[in-house]
């Protein structure tokens, strides 16, 4: 291989959610290697409990039996071809490990590929994962002090770390054999290509004992990688205020999901309390949100989107989010890539929040099919090829690096602002029309809206921008325009 280093400028991680590795090596060489995307965010590769009851949840995928790498999304082999092509062609692989807990506690005894993805043996009750190994020594049960042995309340630090998430078998991450099992298995994962971690449930997690696991980790492989890289770790730790434990307790060890982003962009763009799309313009720490360098930002993620969260925005304004998400310098962006599922909401809650990606009757994950529109089949949503969605993916890499600068806003719904001389977007959440002369700081010439289409060829397939010499344009968005935004950028200049 000749040594591919890191793709200028590639800045946005899709969660290809539930995908089967073979789909997102395809993926990687059709689709996203061309639009620019930076990475892709994996489904957990270890291998997991079967699920049966309900069917095949995919939060099955959450309760590890051992952590050999061949899942629903396939082999181990798969996952090595996978990784190698998408970072041949700049593509890099994050993998969503899942390292506080094993599966359930009464999760049974099983062994076959009924029960585990692998057909390892395995002893909840007994504690027996003989497949790392893991005995009941390596599991947390003498440090949790509640009853149930599961997390009662979120106030007590020690019970959050040290007893069961949602009844999950809580492994002791500061014992020497559950550290080096951990090590390396994520080293297997770095050793084949894997650039970073999406790591799962981190508050449940001791910041020193995960700080002593990041630090173990290899380089990256440099088949691919410049010398002495290091793995993007982003942690998930859900900080939205009011608990002891702090986003900024991790933030020293890698980046953060930022929850609070989505949680602000989703209330001002529904316009919940009186937010207004202009509160917008002081987006950042002083938000109470992380230092934007050590933050991942994204509009919803796979648990909020099933409503856990602040996830379930409309369409039009989910793609508003993203657009502004994209435009916007706070943060490392990662954008979900869905599947559809028949949601049944009874008391605000969906009673079909677990239902599995598509698949065929014997469980297995059904492939992903493009069809000629460029849109995908079979259930499977593949936000990332709507067409504002990736060309906003291409505005925030060719605006990379540039600082948000002329800000306008109306006071009300409708604002606009620049990155530097390489882009400028308007957006309009109000109920009246938007009609202004603002100042884009663009040079002179004509501009393809990437939101109503693009630069093709030697035009514009929808909208298109004149900026005169002075750096000054019209903008008209009605607000029944179907994305009432408007982007532009150097690369769709004519
Ligand atoms: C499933 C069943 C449970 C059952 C369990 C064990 O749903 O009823 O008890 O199995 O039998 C995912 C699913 C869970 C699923 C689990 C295991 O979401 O429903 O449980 O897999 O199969 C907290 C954690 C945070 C965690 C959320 C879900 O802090 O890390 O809970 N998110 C990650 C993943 C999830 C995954 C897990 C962790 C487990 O993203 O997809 O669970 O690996 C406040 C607190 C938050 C808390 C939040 C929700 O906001 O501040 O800390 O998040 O409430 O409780
Ligand atoms: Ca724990």
């Amino acid at each position: 291989h000749t040594k591919h280093h890191i793709q200028q400028g590639r800045s946005t991680i899709v969660h290809l959610f539930e995908w089967r590795w073979n789909d997102i090596a395809e993926e990687c060489e059709r689709y996203l290697g061309p639009n620019g995307f930076d990475g892709v965010q994996i489904s957990p590769p270890s291998e997991n409990v079967v699920v049966t009851k309900p069917w095949r949840p995919w939060w099955e995928r959450y309760q590890p039996v051992s952590y050999n790498l061949c899942s629903r999304s396939g082999t181990q082999q798969e996952l090595r071809d996978m990784v190698c092509r998408c970072n041949n062609v700049g593509v890099k692989i994050y993998a969503d490990v899942v390292i506080n807990h094993m599966c359930m506690s009464d999760a049974g005894e099983g062994e076959g590929r009924r029960r585990s993805t692998c057909g390892s043996y395995f002893n909840a009750s007994k504690r027996e994962f003989p497949s790392v190994p893991f005995s009941a020594s390596h599991f947390n049960d003498d440090k949790c002090t509640t009853s149930s042995r599961n997390i009662e309340t979120y106030q007590d630090i020690y019970q959050v770390r040290n007893c069961r998430l949602l009844g999950l078998l809580d492994l002791a991450q500061d014992k020497e054999h559950v550290r080096e099992r951990i090590v390396d298995y994520m080293n297997r994962l770095v050793d084949m290509g894997v650039a970073g971690f999406r790591v799962d449930a981190c508050k449940h997690m001791w910041p020193e004992d995960l700080k002593n696991v990041y630090s173990r980790l290899h380089n990256l492989n440099t088949t691919w990688f410049t010398q002495g890289s290091r793995p993007l770790i982003y942690q998930e730790v859900i900080d939205l205020g009011g608990e002891p434990i702090k986003a900024t307790e991790y933030s020293g060890l890698g980046l953060v999901t930022e929850f609070k982003y989505g949680t602000m962009l989703g209330s001002v763009i529904r316009k919940w309390n009186q937010g207004k799309l202009s509160d917008l313009k002081t987006c950042g720490e002083s938000w109470d949100l992380l230092p934007s360098g050590e933050a991942l930002v994204f509009v919803d993620n796979h648990d909020n989107q099933r409503g856990h969260g602040a996830g379930g925005m409309l369409h039009k304004m989910y793609k508003m989010a993203v657009a502004f998400m994209l435009a916007h310098p706070y943060g490392v962006t990662r954008v979900m890539s869905s599947y559809r599922w028949d949601r049944r909401v009874v008391d605000g809650k969906d009673q079909n929040d677990w239902i599995g990606p598509p698949s065929f009757p014997d469980g297995s994950t059904k492939p992903v099919p493009i069809q000629p529109d460029g849109s995908c089949g079979e259930g499977w949503v593949c936000e990332h090829r709507w067409p504002t969605i990736r060309n906003m993916v291409m505005f925030r890499n060719v605006v990379d690096g540039e600082p948000l600068s002329n800000w306008w806003d109306n006071g009300g719904n409708q604002i606009a602002f620049g990155r530097g001389n390489q882009g400028f977007i308007v957006i309009n959440n109000d109920n009246c029309s938007l009609d202004v002369m603002l100042y884009t700081g663009l040079h002179g010439g004509t501009y393809c809206d990437v939101i109503s289409g693009q630069r093709s060829g030697g035009r514009c397939s929808g909208k298109q921008v004149t900026v005169g010499g002075d750096g000054r344009a019209h903008f008209t968005i009605s607000p029944s325009d179907p994305d009432p935004v408007i982007a532009i950028h150097t690369h769709s200049k004519l």
